[in-house]
Parts: C-alpha cells; sequence; structure tokens
C-alpha cells in the first residue's frame, strides 16, 4: 500500500508555474499510490467553499476529481491559510477531510499527521491569530461577508503577514522540540509529518521519526511511504 504525502502548494493565480507542477503530479505520479495525504496549504489563500465558481479553484477541485475517479483516495488536512474548505470543496475535489492532528496506520506505523503550525509555539502572536481565525464565531462572521470583501481580508493579512515574517527571528517561526515531544507523547505516534515551515527535513529521535514536506512555491515534492518506510519524492 502506497501513500503519498504533500502540503504547503499554495496555489494561487498569480503562480501559474506551481499550478502546471501540481497538475502533472496528480495527473502522473499521484496514481501509482493508493492514498494522497494533503496536509494544509494547498491554497494560498482560502475564502469559503463559495470562491469554487472562480476558474482556477474549479480546475483545482477537477483535476482531484479526476484523480479520485482513477482510484486515489484523497484526505485533507486544513493548513493556516485554507483552513475553511469545508463540504463543498471536498465534494467537489472528491476528496474527505480530515482534522489537524489526526493519527493514521501509515504502512502499519502509527502516524500522526498535522499541518505543523500548532508546533510553532514561540510564534505567540500567530497562536492568538490562530485562536481568533478558528473559532467557529468569527468564522460565522467572515464567511457572511461579501466574497469580495473577504478577499481584500484575505490579501491585506497575506501582506502583513509576509511583512511580518521579514522581521520575526527564523528561529521564533521554526517549530519548537518541547511541542514536538509533547506531541509525539499524546498522540503515541513513532512517526509524524507535516509541512507549514518549508523545512525539507527528516529528524531522526530514538524510536521515532518526524518527516518535514517542502513547499511547491520554488521545486515542490512529495514523500512516499509504505511498509518499508519513507522517502522524498522528486518531481521531475
Ligand atoms: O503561511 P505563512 O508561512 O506565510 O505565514 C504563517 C503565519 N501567517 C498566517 C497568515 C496567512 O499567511 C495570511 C493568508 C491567510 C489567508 C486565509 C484566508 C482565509 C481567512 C481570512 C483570514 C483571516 O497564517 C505567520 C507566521 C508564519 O506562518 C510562521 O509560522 O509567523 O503569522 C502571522 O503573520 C500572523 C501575525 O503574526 C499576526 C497577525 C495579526 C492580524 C490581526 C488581525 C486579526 C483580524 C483578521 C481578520 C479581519
Ligand atoms: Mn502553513
Amino acid at each position: 500500500m502506497l501513500t503519498y504525502f504533500a502540503s504547503d502548494i499554495h496555489l494561487h493565480p498569480s503562480r501559474p508555474e506551481t499550478a502546471r507542477l501540481f497538475g502533472e503530479f496528480l495527473a502522473g505520479p499521484a496514481r501509482s499510490a493508493e492514498h494522497l495525504y494533503l496536509l494544509g496549504d494547498l491554497f494560498d489563500a482560502w475564502i469559503g467553499d463559495d470562491d469554487l465558481a472562480d476558474p482556477f479553484n474549479a480546475g483545482i477541485a477537477a483535476a482531484l476529481k479526476a484523480l479520485a475517479e482513477a482510484g486515489v483516495h484523497i484526505r485533507f488536512l486544513p493548513g493556516n491559510r485554507d483552513f475553511l474548505i469545508g463540504s463543498g470543496f471536498a465534494a467537489a475535489a472528491g476528496l474527505s477531510l480530515l482534522p489537524d492532528e489526526t493519527v493514521a496506520d501509515i504502512g502499519g506505523t502509527p502516524t500522526l499527521l498535522l499541518h505543523g503550525d500548532t508546533l510553532c509555539t514561540a510564534d505567540r502572536e500567530y497562536q492568538d491569530f490562530r485562536t481568533l481565525v478558528r473559532s467557529p464565531a468569527w468564522q460565522r462572521d467572515f464567511l457572511a461577508k461579501p466574497l469580495a470583501e473577504r478577499r481584500h481580508v484575505a490579501e491585506e493579512l497575506r501582506g502583513r503577514s509576509e511583512a511580518e515574517k521579514r522581521t520575526k527571528p527564523m528561529a521564533l517561526m521554526d517549530t519548537n522540540e518541547t511541542a514536538v515531544a509533547q506531541a509525539f507523547a499524546a498522540s503515541g505516534a513513532a512517526r509524524m509529518i507535516h509541512g507549514h515551515t518549508h523545512r525539507q527535513a527528516h529528524h531522526e529521535y530514538p524510536g521515532r521519526e518526524r518527516w518535514v514536506l517542502p513547499e511547491w512555491d520554488h521545486a515542490g515534492g512529495a514523500l512516499a511511504c509504505d511498509a518499508a518506510g519513507c522517502r522524498w519524492l522528486a518531481l521531475p
């Protein structure tokens, strides 16, 4: 049973090259897998499932649906940019939604799957922001606004986040080892797979391992796992 993992594709109409690369992945290598897990930030910004009328978004959903119809089980868990993906997108893309921090049996190894932003505990400003925008009340209020207004808010936030990231120390924006150890202990998993930090790596701890997925803005890539373990799958 071959399972692929990818995250941080950050699809956006302003980056057609990334969309092309991802489309080729879905139409090609992904078809060899039995399962594909998307671990958040599939989109650079998702402002609600009613934005599926947008041709760019509809095209991505259709490409995922074609993969699902070819027999690949696709699952998605939310990132910090597309946590508003809901059942409308899931139906259009033929995928199922998972909560962040899901333990799955991957080739016989209990594996904790998460986006990874919850591990960046030193970034207090981000964590406060996350608590706000993940609250059901805030989301109800936001989704009730017209699409154009939501798009404007998302663009403002993207700009603000980019500016803040230039001033935040790199270590602050990385995963915190105490949070990693706690996540292993709380989940009972022997393996962890996540994205978010864009710091592709394979970290090994006694009896445990942690894979950090790459982002797709520049090169991209996926992780392939089966009963023999995991390895990087480079894209052509
Ligand atoms: O994703 P990445 O790596 O670029 O940056 C994250 C953190 N930034 C974010 C913000 C998103 O990047 C912006 C795009 C979101 C689009 C989503 C649209 C749908 C919902 C609408 C939005 C509410 O998550 C960044 C981290 C970084 O990772 C590293 O871990 O540092 O965190 C921030 O930049 C957050 C700031 O520190 C705090 C921002 C406070 C803003 C307060 C406004 C609250 C009200 C917003 C609604 C009107
Ligand atoms: Mn992210």
